[in-house]
């Protein structure tokens, strides 16, 4: 974690427990600090050794939390978050990892209940005690039955845009230890997963002790979970990462293996064993006539490199992306593999927002983002009114007529391409919550469930992918990782009606969504649908959250011409205009 992620996480923390407290106002200004900080593009650390004043230049940083940013950076903690822990000693991220358990909740449930984990927070639903508790009913109650256990399930997995940062810094790290010839991520961070158990590293090295030894070094390592002769594992940022170290000629054996996934590697194994060949973590070995189960025996035929082991397989090598037993060991042997969309060939974004909305930047600075990013064209789609919307997040019809001026005369002066948008909500039924002469002025119409986001949403979705002036599903299921499932989806029922009517789903790239995911994508694109990746994105920061998308994309098969936004602008525009 970086300094500054380490101490916004504490002011985050300081925010929830201030909310569990039943606090009011403060919480949202620390949260706005806590954001703040995270974008803040120098180090803050720096800022507080210059005292209180400097940390307060940062913009929605106050008096009161910049003396503690200088406490924290000074002392190691905040004297007055330590408080605020011992007298409520909740596990709150388990806690509120339960759909609709916010951390008010959670203080009103300690105070009632002195409920503190997941386990006792169960028990007490269980017993019927939750719907005692004032602000509470038998159907909060319930909801909370039938959550915990995705709760429990999520709470192990980091989301990929968490983890992917700290597989690359170990990377990075790695790459400059002596001794240290060939190294690698692995495992699902390596496949591009949407959530991660551990991050694997790989690494090819003759002087493995020294390797495990400068591995345990690495300063960003919180906790020595294990550290033996050839491997390692330890706690970084929350995160869990296994090292193993290999001699150079089996590095791509043991990269083929710990790059998974497991039924990939099932499969692979099979189709070794119909030729009289052997393929595990030390290589490839022909074993006709060979009676010796030693792991290495037999005439080694690869193990130096990936491309080598799936050669002597007489398979093709394949991106990760493509490793989970999809149909991608039958595509490589026929030499049959799709040519996957690449990061580069994303050419801009049509799901943006601005502080029209929920976004933190004008109009103006979301389009120069984007340009800056090396994209080619925006859309500015900020969220409507309707199903989902609250706290006066979305824009009335009335007003998004006077921002459709403004991103005109935008548009104007601007170095890219910039189309008209709107995110408009599905209603239940399917209905889209912008009035039709509006709809019908803008370029760009991504329409998204943001409400009743349980069962199943395939009518809606179908509902919405029908209307005329729709050309964007956005987000279909609605899922948020780790916290909801979102709708169920007949993927390919909507892709076949997204198909007839041209409009595209979307790849929401944000990384708390990745929706479609790699199978809905699969799903979608031999159903004949385009696909769009998108950021949704809220400031200009996010832009880069595109490779995610485009992971996910190629998870799914995902090649140049099945992707919307790896057309030119002129591209676009025809496939709107459909
Ligand atoms: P994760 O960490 O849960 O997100 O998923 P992975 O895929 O990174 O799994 P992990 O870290 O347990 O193991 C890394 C890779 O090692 C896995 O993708 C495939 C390989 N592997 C581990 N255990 C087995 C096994 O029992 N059989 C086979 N065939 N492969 C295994
Ligand atoms: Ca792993
Ligand atoms: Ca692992
Ligand atoms: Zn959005």
């Amino acid at each position: 974690m970086s300094r500054n992620d380490e101490i916004a996480t504490r002011l985050e923390e300081f925010a929830d427990l201030l909310d569990a407290k039943g606090v009011e106002y403060k919480p949202q200004a620390y949260r706005r600090a806590a954001e703040n900080i995270r974008d803040y593009p120098g180090a803050v650390e720096g800022l507080a050794a210059d005292g209180a004043d400097a940390v307060g230049e940062i913009e929605g940083v106050g008096d009161a939390i910049s003396s503690k940013v200088v406490e924290y950076f000074e002392t190691g903690e905040i004297a007055e978050l330590a408080e605020l822990r011992a007298d409520l000693p909740v596990d709150m991220e388990a806690l509120t990892a339960v759909e609709g358990v916010g951390p008010k909740s959670v203080g009103k449930l300690y105070e009632a209940l002195e409920i503190t984990t997941l386990d006792e927070l169960e028990a007490a639903a269980e017993a019927g005690e939750i719907q005692t508790v004032s602000g509470f009913g038998a159907k909060t109650e319930q909801n909370i039955l039938d959550n915990i256990d995705f709760a429990r399930e999520a709470h192990a997995r980091t989301l990929l845009g968490e983890a992917r940062p700290y597989g690359e810094r170990v990377e990075s790290y790695m790459a400059d230890v002596e001794g240290v010839e060939k190294y690698a991520l692995g495992g699902s961070l390596r496949r591009w997963r949407a959530t991660i158990g551990d991050v694997d590293v790989l690494v090819g090295s003759e002087a493995a002790e020294a390797v495990v030894a400068a591995f345990t070094d690495w300063p960003d390592v919180d906790r020595v979970i294990e550290a033996g002769e050839t491997k390692a594992s330890v706690m970084a940022g929350g995160v869990r990462v296994d090292l193993r170290v290999v001699v150079p000629e089996e590095f791509g054996a043991a990269l083929q293996y710990f790059t998974g996934s497991k039924d990939h590697n099932v499969a692979v194994r099979n189709r070794a064993i119909e030729r009289d060949l052997k393929v595990n973590e030390y290589g490839v070995f022909d074993v006709s006539g060979v009676e010796d189960d030693d792991q290495r025996a037999g005439e080694r035929l690869a193990g130096a490199t990936e491309e080598g082991v799936y050669e002597a397989l007489g398979m093709t090598w394949m991106p990760p992306e493509l490793r989970e037993n999809r149909g991608e060991v039958e595509a490589a042997v026929d030499d049959d593999l799709p040519d996957l969309l690449e990061e580069d060939e994303i050419r801009g974004d049509l799901h943006t927002h601005t502080e029209w909305s929920d976004g933190g930047n004008t109009v103006a600075e979301m389009v120069a983002g984007a340009a800056e990013f090396g994209h080619d064209y925006i859309a500015i789609s900020d969220h409507a009114t309707g199903p989902g919307m609250v706290g006066g997040v979305g824009v009335p019809d009335e007003e998004l007529w006077e921002q459709l001026e403004e991103v005109r005369s935008v548009a104007e002066d601007a170095d890219i391409d910039v189309f008209t948008g709107v995110e408009a909500n599905i209603g239940e039924d399917g209905a889209i919550s912008v009035a039709d002469d509006l709809l019908a002025e803008l370029d760009v119409v991504v329409a998204s469930p943001h409400a009743a986001l349980d069962g199943d949403g395939t009518d809606r979705l179908v509902a919405a992918a029908e209307h005329p002036d729709v050309n964007v599903i956005g987000h279909p299921t609605g899922r948020y990782l780790n916290r909801r499932p979102g709708l169920d989806v007949d993927v390919e029922r909507l892709a076949d009606v997204a198909a007839a009517n041209g409009t595209a789903l979307e790849v929401n790239a944000s990384p708390a969504r990745l929706d479609l995911s790699g199978s809905g994508v699969k799903q979608a694109i031999e159903a004949g649908a385009t696909i769009v990746i998108d950021t949704d994105a809220h400031s200009p920061g996010n832009f880069a959250q595109i490779r995610y998308g485009v992971h996910t994309a190629r998870r799914g098969w995902a090649e140049t011409a099945d992707v919307l936004n790896a057309r030119d602008a002129d591209g676009v525009r025809e496939f709107l205009d459909e």
